[in-house]
Formats: structure tokens, C-alpha cells, sequence
């Protein structure tokens, strides 16, 4: 079961429950931090004195607005969009922006909340933020994204800025739509203001090695957690879910290092391709026509499709989560380490349940969450922020080289903080911990602000 929480903070967390009703995700991101800040407030009272947990839980700012638009046929369409200022103590708010019919201020919150300690973690002067809308792109045209992206970018310009709110991706939120952000911000602003969102293309002030950067750093984190165990990736067998931009770079990586990757998924069923995902198929399924996993069989004799199905059942060495909250449960945990599973990555935020960590930390094996495990992808935009206010453009291996030193620093950090607090190698409890210092201490030093 779930562990219990510090009498300190169990206070907090029903504060929590009853100023941000119905939020459920929110409530089990603050949850899952809070089980692990107990021995942080005995080591330091002066937080609960300068109740700096309290303030972390409350957003700085959250803005809601309508977003009308017109369809192809000229129907007029409202969706709802959100930011959420989550916290500036370290830099201007950062965080990507989702595009999912599941995107209401619960999620947009738990996603924030998650970002202020990931971002803690890169070591970069990165605040906390993250927003998104209901607005869902599947079988849209360019040409309704566009507008969409326009009227969205109307409102939302007057919040953003290099100092003050830098934006990214997210689920369905790439190159395409940053491009129609950005050209939006710019016409209104009248500024050329490059560090204003990140991800963007290379020929206008994108970050070569963004695009990868996520799934790249899951896969260094990952190696890093086998190296502690004395082992690697070398011909590991593992499962991705999902087939966007996280999981298509963790495969990309994962094979270069040696592993083969049997299994992958979208929200309608998954693949497995014993014969190893072919990873240029896969691309140009997803990313250059925009197209569902199922195809990938139709194509490849080697392949299975499970409609409605997913990659946990499928026997492996390595999971790696890639899709989207709450996607692995205890039950799929169950199962993967009754089938030899010895270690996990979350490329995706929050993929596994709470009873499902438990599971895996129980069975002893590699667990990495993803407010480290995927702090790849932000870092690489702090990177695009740096390269954009020094007008210049770094090459591709230096990014990598630098994405790498920062997922290894990440990686050595959670390990020795897990350490610090009595709990070797459970990387839960470091990357929690040592994020939430990270922000306390700065929290502390600005005052009551
Ligand atoms: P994409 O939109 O590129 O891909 C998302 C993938 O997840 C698709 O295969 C999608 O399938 C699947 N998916 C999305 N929602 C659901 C759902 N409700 N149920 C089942 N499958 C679903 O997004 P990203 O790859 O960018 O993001 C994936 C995860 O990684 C998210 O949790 C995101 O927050 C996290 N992340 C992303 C970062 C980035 O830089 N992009 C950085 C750090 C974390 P379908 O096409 O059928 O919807
Ligand atoms: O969850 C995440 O870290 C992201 N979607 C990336 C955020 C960013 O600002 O690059």
C-alpha cells in the first residue's frame, strides 16, 4: 500500500484537498512529494517555520481564458486554455504547453507542480510552470491548428516573456504549433524575442538535439541507474508506450546503445515486432504522416497489433513509459516483474500510480520517476535559452555532450541524496528531496514573497 504521511504533513495535504477540489492528479503529485519530506523538515525546521511546503503548493499565478477559433467549414469553436505560474524562485516559470480533450486545471497542475522540483534538479535557472488546452489536434488541418494556435497566442502573449515565462511542448504540442506560437508572439509583441518559448525549429532560434532531448536523457539516466548494478543496456529487450516525440528518442537512443526495443503503443492499442521496432518506419508513421501505431503492422510482416492493448503485458527486461499519466498500474507492475523486468524509466510524467512504484520499489528493482528520468527535455531548453541570448547556435554533439553531463549530474545527485536520507539508491526519495531543496533554500533567501 501507499506509505502514510508525517503528521507535519498530513495538515498540509488535506489543506491541499480542500483548497483544489476534484484535482485528483494534482492531489497525487503533492501526495507523492509529501510521503517523502518528513525527514527534510527534521533537518531543517526553519521550512515549516517559513511554511515554505504550503507556499510550494500554491501556484504564483494560474490564468484561464476562452479560446475561440474558426473551423475549416466556418464553424465557430471555444476551447479553454490554462497557464499556471507555478513558481519563480529559480527562474522564469518553465514548462510545456498540452493539447489533449483531457486537459482540464487538474492536470495542468499536477504537470506544474511536477516541473518546479524536475527543473530544480537540471542545476539551470529554470522556474516552474505549465499549461495547455482541451483543444484536441487529431484530425485537424494545419490550417485549423494554425488559427487555434493564433487565438490562443492573443491572449497568452501578455503573460509570457524571456524573464518572465518561457513555454514549450508537451503532448500534442510540436515544432508545428510552437512555429504558429511563436510567429503569433512575435506579430503582436513586435519583438524578435527567441528565448520567449523553446523547441523551436533551427532556422529560427530552435536548440539543435531538443527535438531528441527527452527521450536521449531518459535513456542516459537509465544507463546510469544500470551502471550502479554493474550492468548496461547491452542487449536489454524493452517496451516503450507511446510513439510521440518522448518515446520515438528513447527507442532512437536505447537501440544505439545496444537494447532491443520489441514492443511500443498509441492510445488505441500497441505493437510488438520481435524482429525490433523498425525505428524509420515508426517515424515516418508518426512524424511525417501523422498516423496511427496500427499502421506500423499493416506494414511490417514481423509485427503484431493489439487494438486496445497495451506494451506491459509483453515480457522484457526494460520498461520505459513514455505516453502519459497513470498509464502502468500495480497490476501491470505485477506483471512486468513477474517477468523478469530489473529496471524502469519514465520518459512520460507521473506514467506509473502510486501502488505501482510500490510494487517496483518492493521488488528492489531500477526505478527511475520522471522529474528525473525525463528532466532531459526541459534542460536541452534551458540550453536553447542560453544559446538564444548569446545569439549563437552550438553544434549537435556539444548539446548531446552537455544533455549528458546533465542527466549523469541528475542521476549522481538523487543517488547521493537517497543516501543522505537513509534510503540507497531509491531514486523516489532523492530526486523529491533534493529537488524540493533546491527550491526551498531559494524560496527561503527571497523572503516572504
Ligand atoms: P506526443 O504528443 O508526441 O506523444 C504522446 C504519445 O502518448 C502518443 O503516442 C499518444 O498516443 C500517447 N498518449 C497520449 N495521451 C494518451 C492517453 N490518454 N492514453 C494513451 N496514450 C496516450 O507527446 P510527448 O511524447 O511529448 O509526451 C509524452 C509524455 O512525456 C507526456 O507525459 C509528457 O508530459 C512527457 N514529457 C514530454 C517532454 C517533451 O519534451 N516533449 C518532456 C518531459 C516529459 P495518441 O497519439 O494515440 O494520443
Ligand atoms: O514535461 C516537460 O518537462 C516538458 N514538457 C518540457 C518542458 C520544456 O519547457 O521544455
Amino acid at each position: 500500500m501507499v506509505a502514510g504521511l508525517d503528521e507535519k504533513l498530513e495538515p498540509i495535504y488535506q489543506d491541499v484537498l480542500r483548497r483544489n477540489p476534484g484535482e485528483t492528479e494534482f492531489h497525487q503529485a503533492v501526495r507523492e512529494v509529501l510521503e517523502t519530506l518528513g525527514p527534510v523538515l527534521v533537518k531543517f525546521p526553519e521550512f515549516a517555520e517559513q511554511k515554505i511546503i504550503q507556499r510550494i503548493c500554491e501556484p504564483e499565478r494560474q490564468i484561464i481564458f476562452r479560446v475561440p477559433w474558426q473551423d475549416d467549414s466556418g464553424r465557430v469553436q471555444i476551447n479553454r486554455a490554462f497557464r499556471v505560474e507555478f513558481n519563480s524562485a529559480l527562474g522564469p516559470y518553465k514548462g510545456g504547453l498540452r493539447f489533449h480533450p483531457s486537459v482540464y486545471l487538474g492536470i495542468v497542475k499536477f504537470l506544474g507542480f511536477e516541473q518546479i522540483f524536475k527543473n530544480a534538479l537540471t542545476g539551470l535557472p529554470i522556474g516552474g510552470g505549465k499549461g495547455g488546452s482541451d483543444f484536441d489536434p487529431k484530425g485537424k488541418s494545419d490550417a485549423e491548428v494554425m488559427r487555434f494556435c493564433q487565438s490562443l497566442m492573443t491572449e497568452l502573449y501578455r503573460h509570457l516573456g524571456e524573464h518572465t515565462d518561457v513555454p514549450a511542448g508537451d503532448i500534442g504540442v510540436g515544432h508545428r504549433e510552437i512555429g504558429y506560437l511563436f510567429g503569433q508572439y512575435k506579430r503582436i509583441s513586435n519583438r524578435y524575442e527567441s528565448g520567449v518559448l523553446t523547441g523551436k525549429g533551427l532556422a529560427w532560434g530552435g536548440s539543435r538535439a531538443r527535438t531528441e532531448a527527452t527521450g536521449y536523457g531518459t535513456i542516459f539516466f537509465l544507463e546510469e541507474m544500470l551502471k550502479v548494478r554493474g550492468d548496461s543496456l547491452e542487449g536489454k529487450t524493452c517496451v516503450v508506450s507511446g510513439s510521440g516525440n518522448v518515446a520515438i528518442y528513447a527507442i532512437e537512443k536505447a537501440m544505439a546503445l545496444g537494447a532491443r526495443i520489441i514492443a511500443c503503443s498509441d492510445s488505441n492499442g500497441a505493437v510488438i515486432d520481435q524482429a525490433g521496432i523498425d525505428l524509420d518506419l515508426l517515424k515516418q508513421i508518426k512524424e511525417v504522416e501523422r498516423r496511427r501505431i496500427r499502421v506500423y503492422a499493416e506494414e511490417k510482416a514481423s509485427a503484431t497489433y493489439l487494438e486496445g492493448g497495451s506494451v506491459w503485458t509483453v515480457p522484457c527486461q526494460v520498461a520505459l513509459p513514455c505516453a502519459t499519466q497513470n498509464e502502468l498500474t500495480a497490476k501491470d507492475a505485477e506483471v512486468l516483474v513477474k517477468q523478469g523486468c530489473i529496471a524502469v524509466a519514465e520518459g512520460a510524467n507521473m506514467p506509473t500510480t502510486p501502488e505501482g512504484i510500490q510494487v517496483f520499489l518492493d521488488a528492489g528493482i531500477a526505478f527511475g520517476p520522471g522529474k528525473a528520468a525525463n528532466a532531459g527535455g526541459v534542460a536541452t531548453s534551458a540550453l536553447e535559452m542560453q544559446q538564444n541570448a548569446s545569439r549563437d547556435s552550438w553544434t549537435f554533439d556539444y548539446t548531446e555532450q552537455r544533455l549528458r553531463e546533465i542527466m549523469t549530474n541528475i542521476h549522481r545527485t538523487c543517488y547521493e541524496t537517497s543516501e543522505e536520507f537513509c534510503a540507497r539508491g531509491n531514486y523516489v526519495v532523492g530526486a523529491n528531496i533534493a529537488g524540493f531543496l533546491r527550491v526551498g533554500h531559494a524560496m527561503a533567501a527571497l523572503g516572504l514573497i
